[in-house]
């Protein structure tokens, strides 16, 4: 195979294994620290069990449409060295 190819082909599966969403319920907003505690389901991208845990928000705003108990589907990656939510949306 083209060594391209095979380039875009390991970019293109990385980026899929990136874009998977998970499970999870607010259990707490911290809108003036941009923080957000969820119980979550086992986040196999970044190799973490379940439990309940604080993120930091990529988009402040986002807090403005959730309230504890909401069910959320939620994308999430280490930024600066902080566990980050970089999307998030109500089930
Ligand atoms: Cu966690």
């Amino acid at each position: 195979m083209n060594r391209g190819i095979a380039a875009t082909l390991l970019a293109l599966a990385a980026a899929a294994a990136q874009a998977q969403a998970y499970d999870g319920e607010v259990m707490k907003i911290d809108k003036a620290q941009n923080k957000l505690t969820l119980k979550h389901g086992e986040l196999k991208g970044l190799d973490m069990p379940p439990m309940t845990m604080v993120f930091r928000m990529q988009d402040a705003k986002a807090l403005d449409t959730l309230a504890v108990g909401d069910r959320v589907r939620f994308d999430a990656a280490k930024v600066g060295g902080a566990y980050t939510v970089t999307a998030i949306r109500k089930m």
